[in-house]
């Protein structure tokens, strides 16, 4: 796999309930580094063009809604398949299928809300961090 990047948000829930330190927490104790960091308020059009992909899906409103309803933490992780890491640290997208032990089976409320995201691929990884960070705000 080697040195991968990733883009890992703790989403409006999460900041709302206090889950920042938490969330990077799992991702230090587990040898994955946090190599850039910045909290914002996205709009509605922001989050619309950041979850393009899901634009057909049933939920896409009303997961915009969510994603603009406060302010989020993004983060870019680095580390050895990194991207599979985070992926099991955060657990299933359904936080009541969700392994014990994760991210979302301790902290989420239900499949939207759920806390935090995760970049799925090496691609959508290259795609999302850049949607939020300009290479020289990753540390190196
Ligand atoms: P994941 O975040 O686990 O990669 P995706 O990419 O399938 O999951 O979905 C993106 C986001 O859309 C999820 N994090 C969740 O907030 C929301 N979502 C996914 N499935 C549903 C659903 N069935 N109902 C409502 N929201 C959903």
């Amino acid at each position: 796999m080697g040195l991968q990047r990733t883009l890992s948000i703790v989403k409006p829930d999460g900041v709302r309930k206090g889950n920042i330190g938490e969330v990077i927490r799992r991702f230090e104790t587990s040898g994955i580094r946090v190599v850039a960091m910045r909290m914002l308020h996205l709009t509605k059009k922001e989050a619309e063009g950041f979850y393009a992909v899901h634009r057909e899906r049933p939920f896409f409103g009303s997961l915009t809604e969510f994603m603009s309803s406060g302010p989020i933490v993004v983060m870019v992780l680095e580390g050895e398949n990194v991207i599979a890491r985070n992926r099991s640290l955060m657990g299933a997208t359904d936080p009541k299928k969700a392994d014990r032990g994760t991210i979302r089976a301790d902290l989420a409320d239900n499949v939207e809300q759920n806390i935090v995201h995760g970049s799925d691929a090496p691609e959508t990884a290259e795609t999302e961090i850049s949607y939020f960070f300009n290479k020289l705000d990753i540390i190196s």
